[in-house]
């Protein structure tokens, strides 16, 4: 059966734009649907004031074109999110992607025809176009949590969701504004509006542990010597852990450090920001009585920054360790509790009964307020695949596959989902990395895969059940060796009701996987059924 487009690429973000170049680059046609309307993703999605990136911006950024690397100057050492989305636009403009890619246009279905090999892929628009290859670059914070208080329909003024902040801005100046949420995105847009706004109420169900970022201009000394050792940079940065260079772990351990000593080193990397702290000692990720003492030092910060001491200690986290949920980089977050206009309220002390017409109600008293905002994050990691209707051999929904959570092998394709594949999948490090490091990484390997395929005539692969069962236990083992297992996060599925709580990501690091990835590759794809056109 004659077929469209070697492959469908879903979705127009970072993931989905280097697929695109990258397989016009090995000579394969494809198509982009992107549901927005235009490039960049999450990028283009989350327009809430302060977004920002939480990696340094030369690390956060490709590194497949030297050219593109040399011509692209960032302004500042964190990237704010509109220059990240003209960053983006450049790189559409020139690599010429937009040509292929068409927007406006969700994916609504995505079938697999076992007997041609072909995936049928459907637009809401009434595209139906077949590939042999279907690539989901959908992101990982793509599906925004829904709001589902009580009572919200009544609210009479404007509500927003951080995750879809109106394209054309919001003006909050001079109003009262309720903020739901206390996760990164609140944390960055409640710098940003604090001194705006007339008054802010924070409802705040889980405090969050919050780093200074020390953003500031770009330095061109940083740059320059970036650019000197360009290629060996990029090399060792998918070395790493997580794919960046500026925090260096330590090697040291808290537990056999002295008082003074270890307290310098909290200190300088305190100093140096983002998220130099969480490399501050090689055993605060598995040893409880270590990550307590930098949870410790993190506390003591909140209190030498919130006046109010009972505020402070609100704003402290005590259930879970330190980096078992996203730990948030700020630009002066703390500070604003000591604004007369901002009021922390903890939801777990007097609960949030409804939402009312004029505001929002907790068991003590009503907040009026002119505007809420929705800072409740994201169905992350598996929203925007199981958003679309999947369906793979025999008709089997991914949805009935992910009944228990999401199964991969490698976090990048599932058993009988065949020609399937999932940039930054669930299994793969994605969301704990560097995301720009674990997307190339994915589509390096895909245009590898396609390629060899293409030249030994293979129309069909899929992973075994057994490597499947294999890369799901050892995702789940190694992040029994972390703390990410202590806390309620949207890694494990926790903030969303009744999704499995499942671990989501690979925590053994970008190396490491880079690394087995490559091997399986080199041996002929190992865990992998492949299939010769003429097999049948
Ligand atoms: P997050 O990190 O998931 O934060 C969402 C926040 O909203 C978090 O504080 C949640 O509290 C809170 N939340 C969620 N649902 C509710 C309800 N029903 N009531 C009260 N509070 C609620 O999302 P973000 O968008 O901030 O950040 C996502 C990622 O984007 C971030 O980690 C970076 O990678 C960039 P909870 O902790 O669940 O108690």
């Amino acid at each position: 059966m004659k077929y469209d487009y070697d492959v469908i690429i879903i979705g127009a973000g970072m993931a989905g734009m280097y697929m695109l170049h990258k397989l016009r680059e090995v000579g394969l046609s494809a198509k982009v649907f992107e549901a927005g309307h235009d490039v960049g993703g999450t990028w283009y999605w989350n327009r809430y004031p302060g977004a920002r990136v939480d990696i340094e911006s030369q690390e956060y950024s490709f590194s497949f074109s030297p050219e593109l690397e040399e011509e692209w100057v960032w302004t500042e050492r964190y990237a704010s999110q509109p220059e990240i989305l003209r960053y983006l636009n450049h790189v559409a403009d020139r690599f010429d992607l937009r040509r292929d890619i068409q927007f406006n246009s969700r994916v609504k279905s995505a079938h697999y025809d076992a007997a041609n090999h072909l995936w049928r892929v459907d637009t809401e628009n009434g595209d139906s176009v077949h590939a042999r290859f279907c690539v989901s670059a959908t992101g990982c914070l793509s599906v925004p949590n829904e709001p589902n208080f009580p009572g919200q329909e009544r609210f009479a003024g404007p509500t927003y969701h951080t995750g879809r902040w109106p394209h054309e801005g919001v003006d909050l100046s001079g109003k009262r504004v309720a903020i739901i949420g206390t996760g990164s995105s609140s944390i960055q847009s409640i710098t940003e509006i604090a001194g705006q706004v007339g008054q802010l109420y924070v409802f705040q169900r889980t405090p969050n542990f919050s780093v200074p970022a020390h953003n500031g201009p770009a330095n061109p000394e940083v740059r320059k010597n970036w650019l000197a050792n360009r290629a060996e940079n990029r090399m060792a940065q998918r070395q790493t852990l997580g794919g960046f260079l500026s925090s260096v772990p330590n090697e040291q351990k808290a537990s056999e450090t002295g008082d003074n000593e270890r307290r310098k080193v909290y200190e300088e990397r305190w100093a140096d920001g983002g998220f130099a702290i969480l490399g501050a000692f090689a055993d605060q990720s598995s040893d409880p009585a270590s990550n307590a003492l930098v949870a410790q030092f993190a506390a003591e910060k909140i209190r030498e920054i919130v006046r109010d001491p009972k505020v402070a200690e609100k704003l402290t986290p005590k259930d879970y360790p330190f980096g078992a949920k996203r730990l948030c980089v700020d630009t002066g977050y703390y500070q604003n509790f000591n604004r007369p206009n901002v009021e922390l309220v903890d939801l777990n002390e007097t609960p949030l009964d409804t939402i009312t017409e004029k505001g929002v109600a907790t068991s003590e008293k009503e907040y009026e307020v002119d505007a809420i905002i929705f800072a409740i994050g994201f169905d992350a990691m598996t929203g925007a695949l199981t958003r679309m209707d999947i369906r793979g051999r025999e008709g089997r929904t991914l949805v009935d596959s992910w009944a228990e959570g999401p199964k991969t092998y490698l976090g990048i394709m599932v058993s009988g989902f065949p020609n399937l594949f999932t940039i930054t999948g669930p299994g793969s490090p994605s969301v704990l990395s560097n995301m720009v490091v674990s997307i190339e990484q994915h589509v390096e390997w895909l245009a590898d895969l396609f390629v060899f395929m293409r030249d030994s005539n293979m129309v069909e692969i899929e992973p075994t059940a057994h490597a499947q069962e294999f890369w799901v236990e050892h995702v789940n083992e190694v992040s029994n060796y972390t703390v990410y297992n202590y806390a309620n996060s949207w890694y494990l599925g926790a903030n969303i009701p009744g999704k499995p709580r499942v671990f989501m990501p690979y925590a053994g690091g970008v190396g490491a996987y880079r690394d087995l990835c490559a091997a399986i590759a080199a041996n002929a794809y190992m865990g992998f059924k492949l299939k010769l056109a003429d097999q049948g």
